[in-house]
């Protein structure tokens, strides 16, 4: 049997922050992630990252990459009525945002890692987790060469994602879960084009919501709300830059710079918090405790925040024998959770038009979007959650 002190299941931003967190205090860890080392480095999903992400990333000095890549915006803005009303974020809370895609940190995390002389399963299959209410909880495998793998360690983190087997190895009874799902879903593409503006634009517009955003000088990242049960199919190129150029254009004369289509995918919203983030030995992180609809920017910023914390509890409970911050884990990281689980709510039911959409409903909307803008304290409100509140939010 093989043996760390940290088993960590998923290499997502989660598990393989985790990983550094651990290594810089000399804990021993086995990262085990099912896919290969190809598809988590071009997966792509979010883009922006909180400046707590950011100063975090930088003070471990996995942000070289980032600092010289990354576009740090200083504001956003939502367009209604036709016309831009920006949120002036770095004047109203002296702090910005970065954006910087989530894949680019997975390949940043994962070079660090193997530059030190540790690796990654890759291709980790029928991941099992035996024995969590006891010191020495096990991980079997079967590994990338169908070899049977079987690992003691003194604990576990799940951080396997939404979709992962982590989550499911506590007992049901044990588990409250909160869930909500949305009626609609985003329908998101990589455009090899030029951003057409340079800050984020979320707009609400009668046909439905769509978001700017972009990767790179060169790179433009764009969703549409579709619905549901929307086939990709259905979506020729053309039907959707049609469709993007409608929902935001303006009055003053906006044009969608566009380009090919590197990528399509239709992602579902939902939101959904898992209470207890922790069983015996095993502690989840991420996605695999909770998942925001991405209206508000905050999943992988979460999955950071629950680790930061879940790095200093695990030194505790292993090198210290002190079990406090580890009692306290579930606790502190679901206060920050429930916020961001709450922007990322009101982002999308302000921003979002319901299948069969309710003239009552958009007023109440455009109304929000109205005071939003045009009053100091509400402008404030999202500014301060949508940067990111501080790691130890009470
Ligand atoms: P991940 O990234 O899903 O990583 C989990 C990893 O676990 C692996 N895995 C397993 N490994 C071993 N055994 C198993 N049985 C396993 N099952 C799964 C998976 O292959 C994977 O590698 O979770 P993590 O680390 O918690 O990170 C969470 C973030 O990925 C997620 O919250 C964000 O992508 C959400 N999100 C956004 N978050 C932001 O902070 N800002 C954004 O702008 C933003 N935009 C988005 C988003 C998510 C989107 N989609 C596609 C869901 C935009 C979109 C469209
Ligand atoms: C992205 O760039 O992928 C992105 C940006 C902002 C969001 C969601 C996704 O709210």
């Amino acid at each position: 049997m093989e043996r760390t002190e940290v088993a960590i299941v998923g290499a997502g931003p989660a598990g393989l922050l985790l990983a550094h967190l651990l290594q810089a205090e000399g804990v021993d860890t086995v990262v085990l992630e099912a896919r290969s080392r190809e598809y988590v480095e071009h997966r792509v999903r979010a883009g922006v990252c909180e400046h707590t992400t950011v100063a975090l990333l930088r003070g471990l000095g996995l942000a070289d990459r980032l600092d010289r890549e990354g576009l740090v915006h200083g504001g956003l803005t939502l367009r209604f009525d036709r016309a831009d009303h920006r949120i002036d974020l770095a004047a109203l809370t002296g702090k910005s945002i970065t954006v910087y895609g989530q894949q680019e940190i997975v390949k940043d995390l994962i070079a660090a890692r193997l530059a030190t002389g540790q690796d990654i399963e890759f291709e980790a299959a029928d991941v099992r987790l035996h024995e969590l209410t006891t010191d020495a909880p096990t991980v079997t495998w079967t590994d990338a060469h169908g070899g049977a793998r079987e690992l003691r360690a003194d604990a576990v983190a799940g951080c396997d994602g939404f979709h992962g087997v982590c989550r499911a190895a506590i007992p049901a009874s044990a588990l409250t879960c909160y869930d909500h799902v949305y009626p609609y879903a985003w329908l998101g593409v990589l455009a090899q084009a030029p951003p057409s503006h340079e800050e984020l634009i979320y707009p609400w517009h009668p046909r439905g919501f769509a978001l700017h955003s972009m990767r790179s000088p060169e790179l433009t990242r764009l969703y549409l709300q579709v619905n549901p049960d929307e086939r990709l199919d259905d979506w020729s190129d053309a039907r959707i830059w049609d469709e993007l150029a409608t929902r935001l254009a303006t009055d003053d004369g906006f044009t969608l710079r566009q380009g090919p289509l590197l990528e399509k995918g239709i992602t579902p919203m939902r939101s959904f918090v898992t209470e207890t983030m922790r069983h015996g030995r095993l502690f989840l992180a991420g996605d695999a405790a909770h998942i925001v609809p991405p209206t508000g920017a905050k999943g992988m910023n979460l999955a950071v925040a629950d680790v930061r914390r879940l790095g200093p509890a695990l030194v505790a409970l292993l090198r210290k024998n002190d079990s406090r911050p580890a009692e306290a884990y579930t606790e502190r990281c679901l206060s920050r959770v429930w916020r961001a689980e709450h922007f990322s709510y009101f982002m999308t039911t302000m921003l979002h038009r319901f299948p069969d959409a309710d003239p009552f409903v958009d007023q109440l909307q455009l109304s929000q979007l109205r005071y939003t803008t045009r009053s100091t304290a509400a402008a404030t409100s999202l500014a301060e959650n949508y940067v990111g509140l501080p790691f130890d939010w009470p």
